[in-house]
């Protein structure tokens, strides 16, 4: 799939004040993440993508994160009614830069959905059910994509906070799978690449048109990617890991 366009949204000032699962060895740089997050814009239209980027909102410390925001396949936008309470409100800003180019469909309560769980390969969307992502906005994905001729399926998560934290796609028929978190099984039919558990933050990364968008330091999967015919390009995240997320959060790619 030809991808064109990114939606972006800049780093809060309140971006240290992002949820995160456990507390950070040494707290988010603003500063830093800003530089981080400029990388990874300025990579993204190196790449031929036109990106927009959102004005960051300091009410809502994780707003950067918009790929939460929605779940977009073949000119439809699911608008995600967000797991975490403080979250909530980040949606309205990715619905209005959403709207020129895609149907919008929404989702009500109880349904919550993050756009982290939902992974599309070709006509298939594999769907985590987390801890932010409930089996009432499971029904309603299926309710908005199935009959656009989508497979949903879902995949059960545990601890594991979206399901593209462990997993994501190289194109349509590859994906890249930290070992030891699920199981291969739920991507039958698809070429399973896996990378080392103890580079299992590697597995949240962007492919733009051919070239892999990976976090830096991983060298193993670095050597992996390339050798599936890939061009890597490596971007610092540490900030972004920090509050738990990495590569795909930081955007919406149509
Ligand atoms: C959160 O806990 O919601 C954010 N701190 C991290 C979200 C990361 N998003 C993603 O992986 N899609």
């Amino acid at each position: 799939m030809q991808l064109k366009h990114a939606i972006c949204r800049s780093i809060p000032d309140s971006f240290d004040r992002a949820i995160a699962q456990n507390r950070p060895a040494s707290p988010i740089n603003v500063q830093i993440a800003r530089q981080q997050h400029q990388g990874y814009v300025r990579t993204l239209r190196s790449l031929g993508l036109q990106v927009t980027v959102l004005p960051g909102d300091s009410a809502l410390p994780d707003c950067c994160f918009i790929e939460d925001c929605a779940v977009c396949a073949d000119g439809t936008a699911m608008i995600t009614r967000l797991g975490a309470d403080s979250r909530r409100g980040e949606e309205q800003a990715a619905a209005e830069a959403l709207k020129p180019n895609a149907h919008l469909e929404w989702m009500a309560a109880p349904a919550t959905l993050d756009g982290g769980d939902c992974l599309r390969m070709g006509s298939r969307l594999f769907l985590g059910r987390s801890q932010r992502t409930n089996a009432a906005g499971i029904d309603r994905l299926r309710a908005v994509f199935e009959p656009l001729g989508f497979e949903v399926i879902e995949i059960p998560l545990g601890p594991i906070l979206h399901l593209k934290c462990v997993c994501s796609g190289l194109d349509d028929d590859r994906v890249l799978l930290a070992e030891h978190t699920i199981s291969p099984e739920f991507f039958a039919g698809k070429r399973v690449v896996r990378i080392p558990a103890a580079e299992a933050h590697a597995a949240n990364c962007v492919c733009v048109n051919g070239t892999v968008l990976l976090a830096a330091g991983c060298p193993e999967s670095h050597r992996i990617i390339h050798a599936e015919g890939l061009d890597v390009i490596e971007l610092d995240m540490s900030e972004f890991r920090k509050a738990d997320g990495s590569m795909t959060c930081l955007s919406i790619l149509l």
